[in-house]
């Protein structure tokens, strides 16, 4: 397909979205507030709605119980400005450009048609996972957007290089960061608009990428239509959509959304005791480990005496998870799942466990994933104030019957 989004009856005012279809359903998630409203927008099926202005969409968490590739038309929606996303009339594969500059040898100007022309195009099964995936779940609780653990998805990534196309501008010497910039514009001057960096070594690494497709179809308009940034093993927010300014510069960015915004405290697990400060913070950079069970939730039923298979997703920022354990025990004792076929290291991973209690009654099952550096998950929930990179193990409580 080339030329317009194609969006259906969508009609986008003002960069508002005049048309979403409550579908008079609403979901509970499992912490205080946690009611949510399910609502279809353009090119998505019913998600759970966050906030309005801007769009923050997130995915019911039994969609990942479906398959380890997350459909595009179920993946989740955030945005920061008030205005975004940038209204569908302006975006046409045709007129849409990317501008490459800044201290670079030569300045580009590409179309998408010029980006699958005269570069290699590589594909990635990637999650993107936004920082406060889960943020609901943070005791005491921290302001930001009060997530369930649906603000993540893993899709398959089609594009460029974005180390290619920097290499045809050629990087300046001295140059230090390369700034992302998307068609997203802030409603008020005073807000700040949403740029993010890299250094310059991370924005080379050749798993980056120049998506413009995704699960083979060009990438929906919540997602970043026509061309959005792609960093495998990294949160969310680096992922800029209606990426059509990248540009390279010679002094580190202190921009908003690098600073104070997406930072974490500087400690391996970035991790501080509730109430107090951070004394030193970084930007916020690599998934940890997670893994959910997603065949069942809490509240199922499953037969006491026979055996289940429970089935479930592990990822991290890269490293590749290396085992599953399961425990009905609250951690004291842990038996080992079997790992699915191995998708690449920046995707989910499928793993299942045949489980088979042998009275009735409750059991809480959670289950700890642990990658090739040995990073695990904790028991307990680590803390941080703007409720970013929860990881610890999620139970799931069964009644067995
Ligand atoms: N242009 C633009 N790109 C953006 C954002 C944004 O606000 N504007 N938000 C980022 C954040 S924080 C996340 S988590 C991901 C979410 O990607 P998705 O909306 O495709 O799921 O988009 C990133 N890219
Ligand atoms: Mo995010």
């Amino acid at each position: 397909m080339s030329g317009a989004v194609r969006l259906g009856a969508a009609v986008i005012a003002g960069g508002t979205l005049a048309r979403s279809r409550a579908s008079g359903e609403s979901v509970v998630l499992p912490f205080e507030n946690g009611e949510r409203e399910l609502v279809a927008y353009p090119q998505k099926r019913p998600l759970i709605r966050l906030t309005t202005r801007p769009p923050q969409l997130e995915t019911p968490f039994a969609v990942f119980g479906e398959g380890i590739v997350t459909p595009n038309d179920a993946f989740f929606v955030r945005y920061h400005l008030t205005n975004s996303p940038p209204a569908h009339e302006t975006l046409t594969e045709g007129a849409f450009r990317l501008r490459v500059q800044g201290q670079v040898s030569t300045p580009l100007t590409l179309s998408v048609a010029d980006l699958r022309s005269q570069f290699e195009t590589t594909e990635v099964l990637a999650v993107n996972q936004c920082s406060g995936n889960s943020r609901g779940f943070f005791k005491p609780r921290v302001p930001g957007g009060q997530l369930g653990h649906g603000a993540m998805g893993n899709a398959k990534w089609r594009g460029v290089r974005l180390a290619d196309v920097l290499k045809k501008a050629g990087i300046a010497a001295g140059a230090r960061q390369v700034l992302f910039n998307g068609l997203d514009t802030p409603l008020i001057v005073t807000t700040p608009d949403f740029i993010k960096a890299l250094d310059v070594d991370q924005a080379l690494d050749p798993d980056l990428l120049l998506a413009f497709e995704m699960n083979g179809e060009p990438l929906p308009w919540l997602n970043g239509f026509p061309l959005r940034l792609v960093v495998p093993g990294h949160y969310g927010t680096y992922w800029v959509k209606h990426l059509n300014e990248i540009t390279v510069v010679d002094s580190e960015f202190k921009g908003f959304w690098m600073k104070p915004a997406y930072r974490i405290p500087d400690d391996p697990c970035a991790h501080i005791e509730p109430g107090t400060t951070p004394r030193r913070t970084v930007p916020i950079s690599r998934y940890n480990v997670r893994s959910f069970i997603t065949s069942h939730a809490t509240g199922g039923r499953i037969p006491a005496g026979a055996t289940t298979l429970i089935r479930g997703i592990a990822f991290d920022g890269g490293q590749q998870i290396r085992e599953v354990v399961v425990s009905d025990d609250g951690g004291r004792s842990w038996k080992e799942a079997t790992l699915e076929a191995d998708l690449g290291r920046y995707s989910f991973r499928g793993w299942s466990f045949p489980y088979r209690p042998g009275q009735a009654g409750p059991r809480t099952l959670i289950a700890r994933a642990t990658n090739r550096l040995g990073q695990s998950q904790p028991l307990e929930p680590l803390w941080n104030p703007s409720g970013y990179m929860r990881n610890c193990v999620e139970p799931v409580t069964l009644d067995a019957v």
